[in-house]
């Protein structure tokens, strides 16, 4: 039997949480956070929306002009634009705490994050449940945010469990219980069942869990393939032995922008792609990283998306360097560019901290 005490921390109705943090007035609205499309007016779609507009059938992912729609006798819905850099800023602060409370911490989003805690609670399910009250509080005094926890042997039945009490949950599934916690679970529960599976799962009259461990791993691989088949074979027993790895939020920098004009012009693309490294390195040098590897991304006028990068052979924090390696990706993507672009986005990845005298002098 595994030992392990895994904790899957995810933060309740995030973008729109982070909303009514800096206008606690929204709370008692419907609050819809928005990806407005360029195109203008209503087009796009909902990121996420509170609790009060969910009643209303508004979930991630719908037009806005359907949440609009469904919620149109609530006179006092708010919907607002993206904010990515303050939901960072937030995540960063809550990431913070979470850090301080793991054996090992690692980040998966924005808004949620795996703590093994097994040594510091010494292997106790009863200790393990007093942190997990004590992070929420925390989260809760220091960031006014609410989050829901997941307490399992394993990462995915503490990500199940996390998802079990949305808003303001705490589930703990300990080693004794995973078979009757599971058994009642309807099939999508699981991580990474879609429709797909799900229909077909369900055209074979297997709606539970429990129905689905009828299936021995053969019938499994031969319907889902055996990655999948495997997969499922297991998780529905409870059984993930993926152990928590160390990982820090920050895989990469980035910066991305709206063109005032859609152009293929390398002059115009140039200038613009220069401000975007400036505001890039100012990250990278705020945060005392190197970068090792060097990427632009376009969309294009038609929103078709590319992207080109190249591994630089050291390290660096040099911003002429950034400047010349992204400019000249840009001259390889306009060689062939048939269609005009819309958007213009600059990324640096493979991160190493600046350690040592001699690199923090020659850094500025
Ligand atoms: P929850 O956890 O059910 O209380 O609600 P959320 O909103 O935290 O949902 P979650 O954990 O699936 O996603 C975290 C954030 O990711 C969410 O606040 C907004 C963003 N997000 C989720 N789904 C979508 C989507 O379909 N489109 C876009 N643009 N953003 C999404
Ligand atoms: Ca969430
Ligand atoms: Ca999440």
């Amino acid at each position: 039997m595994e030992t392990r005490i895994v904790f899957h921390i995810d933060f309740d109705y995030f973008y729109a949480q982070c909303e009514e943090t800096r206008s606690p007035k929204l709370k008692s609205k419907p609050v819809c956070v928005c990806v407005f499309s360029d195109r203008g007016g209503d087009s796009g779609a909902i990121a996420t929306a509170n609790y009060t507009a969910r009643k209303y059938g508004v979930k991630s992912g719908i037009p806005i002009s359907f949440a609009k729609k469904r919620l149109e006798e609530r006179s006092d819905a708010v919907f607002l634009p993206v904010d990515f850099d303050f939901y960072e800023e937030i995540s960063e602060k809550a990431m913070e705490i979470m850090k301080e409370n793991a054996d090992i911490f690692e980040y998966v989003g924005r808004d949620e994050a795996y703590l093994d805690v097994t040594k510091r609670v010494e292997g106790d399910y009863n200790k393990a449940s007093h942190l997990a009250q004590q992070i929420k509080n925390a989260i809760r005094e220091k960031i006014k945010l609410s989050c829901s926890i997941g307490i399992s042997p394993n990462k995915l039945i503490s990500k199940i469990a996390s998802d079990f009490q949305k808003p303001d949950g705490l589930t703990i599934v300990s080693p004794e219980k995973v078979e009757i916690f599971l058994d009642q679970l309807e099939i999508r529960a699981i991580p990474g069942i879609g429709k797909k599976t799900e229909e077909k799962l369900s055209e074979m009259k297997l709606k539970t869990i429990q129905d689905l461990k009828k299936l021995d791993v053969f019938s499994l691989n031969k319907e889902f393939g055996r990655k999948s088949g495997t997969y499922i074979y297991n998780a529905v027993r409870g059984i993930d032995t993926d152990p928590v790895k160390e990982r820090e939020e920050r895989i990469q920098y980035s910066k991305i922008m709206t063109l005032k004009k859609d152009s293929k012009e390398l002059q115009f693309l140039s200038e613009n792609i220069l401000e975007l490294c400036s505001q890039v390195h100012k990250v990278v040098k705020m945060n005392n990283k190197m970068f090792k590897s060097v990427g632009i991304h376009v969309v294009e006028s038609n929103l078709t998306s590319k992207s080109k990068s190249r591994m630089l052979r050291n390290p660096t924090e040099n911003l002429e360097e950034l400047k010349k390696n992204t400019v000249q990706l840009l001259k390889e993507m306009l060689e062939n560019q048939t269609s005009t672009i819309r958007r213009l986005g600059v990324r640096v990845s493979e991160l190493s901290e600046i350690q040592g005298q001699s690199n923090i002098t020659n850094y500025f």
